[in-house]
């Protein structure tokens, strides 16, 4: 053995005594040891006392504190022992739109149903009227203000849908919105393409019509600029049949788009299994998704998107089947639906709240809602979603130190920290501590 000691390694940004949930392993699950002991720690895969190196951009050790390797870091910042967790990730928003919906809030509780509200010419096709006439300026601005409540509750990643424009200049204004917000802001942003969110009024009573637009000339410009990572259509009486959701996807995937849908939301049109046979990275609400779609969702590996949000602000009482999500082995996330109508829900810490209570979630179940099942529902969990070496440093700290207590309490903000690469930055804050990334 070298008595040589080990030559100190340059590392970017040192994290130390923090209690890192690295969301990989379940590492403190006694085998076949109660469930319930008060030292039970499920699937958290908590190191207390952890360190954590990060180098260009990304994390090169994690570990016990106390074995941490000779480092010589260009910043170091002492937790403190409190919790550091992969930054969140919101993967199903629709972020950016026109207007607002609040006469409709006051319909629904005068008894009004919210596909009523759609037939009668109000809805997602009122919020379009309102977004073809905004300037793209004005729904960037309006979009940072929103994409700000979610970063400062530790979010680094963002899925914005448009949807709300419906024609091939209005469909491409809202995708290069968002891709401006992930170019100038310190975000990741990935891109959906929701043309067949609804028949736009021009179209009404002629969906085939519309959806030779969608899979025509409206998927080329969208394509011929770059502006998607992915397709999404809404599956639903209201809106698009499986037939022409399939169109859709088929017309999407030569271009290398990925594949999403909202799905089982107001009832079962069986458009999950439809999306999970091609492929889909996930099917999305599932209120009303019965056995059959989620086997089919387990053998495609399509996450479960489940939206709480929309549940709540729409007074569900059909609750997603997550006991047949969990038997069959089905990925799930949770996501706030950011919309103005059946969802105005600007904090992903109250998704998480609401995905356990509403919806019988453990608190791990949804942690890892929000991380790596999170980040498999972008097709991104190679790169970020835990903390493992290898991955991107992207970071929530915390001032507290029990993962429970991100969902166990509502209207506290506990944030204290969000790092992209492992840098120090808020969006929306141009003279933030840390530099843009
Ligand atoms: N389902 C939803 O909950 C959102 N879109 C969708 O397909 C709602 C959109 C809205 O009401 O504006
Ligand atoms: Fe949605």
């Amino acid at each position: 053995m070298s008595s040589n000691p080990q030559p100190s390694q340059p590392v970017d940004h040192l994290f130390r005594h923090a209690r890192l949930a690295t969301l990989v392993a379940d590492d403190t699950r006694p085998s076949n040891g109660p469930s319930n002991g008060p030292s039970y720690r499920p699937g958290y895969g908590l190191i207390d006392d952890g360190a954590l190196a990060v180098r260009d951009g990304r994390i090169v050790w994690l570990g016990s504190d106390a074995t941490l390797p000779r480092f010589t870091a260009r910043q170091e910042t002492d937790c403190q022992g409190q919790l550091l967790t992969p930054g969140l990730i919101d993967c199903h928003t629709h972020l950016v739109w026109g207007g607002d919906r609040f006469q409709e809030f006051e319909m629904r509780l005068e008894g009004v149903a919210y596909e009523e509200i759609a037939r009668r010419g109000g809805g997602i096709v009122s919020t379009v009227r309102a977004t073809r006439q905004a300037s793209e300026q004005a729904l960037y601005e309006a979009a940072l203000e929103r994409l700000r409540c979610l970063s400062a509750e530790g979010v680094t990643t963002v899925e914005i849908k448009s949807g709300y424009g419906l024609d091939v200049a209005s469909e491409c204004r809202l995708l290069r919105v968002a891709r401006r917000l992930g170019e100038q802001q310190p975000v990741r942003v990935r891109t959906t393409f929701l043309g067949a969110h609804a028949v736009p009024p021009e179209f009404a009573g002629r969906a085939d019509d519309y959806m030779d637009l969608v899979v025509g000339d409206m998927l080329e410009a969208v394509v011929d600029e770059g502006l998607a990572d992915a397709v999404d259509a809404f599956c639903e009486g209201i809106a698009f049949s499986p037939s022409q959701v399939e169109r859709l996807f088929l017309a999407a995937k030569p271009h290398g788009l990925q594949l999403k849908l909202h799905a089982e939301q107001l009832s079962n049109l069986g458009g999950s299994a439809l999306a999970a046979r091609h492929g889909a990275l996930s099917a999305d609400h599932l209120e009303y998704l019965d056995e059959a779609g989620v086997e089919a969702m387990a053998a495609a590996g399509s996450v479960a998107v489940l939206l709480p949000g929309a549940f709540h602000f729409l007074r569900e009482t059909q609750r997603p089947p997550v006991e047949l999500l969990r038997r069959h082995g089905v990925p799930i996330a949770l996501a706030t639906d950011l919309n103005p109508g059946s969802s105005p829900l600007y904090s992903l810490l109250t998704a998480l709240n609401l995905g356990c209570l509403l919806f019988n979630l453990t608190p791990t179940e949804a942690l890892l809602g929000v991380t790596r099942h999170a980040a498999q529902a972008l097709g991104l969990d190679d790169e970020i979603g835990s903390l493992e070496v290898g991955k991107r440093a992207d970071l929530a700290l915390w001032g507290v130190t029990e993962p429970a207590a991100l969902m166990g309490q509502l209207g506290f903000n506990p944030c204290r920290g969000r790092y992209l690469d492992g840098r120090l930055c808020w969006v929306g804050e141009a003279d933030a501590p840390g530099e843009r990334p």
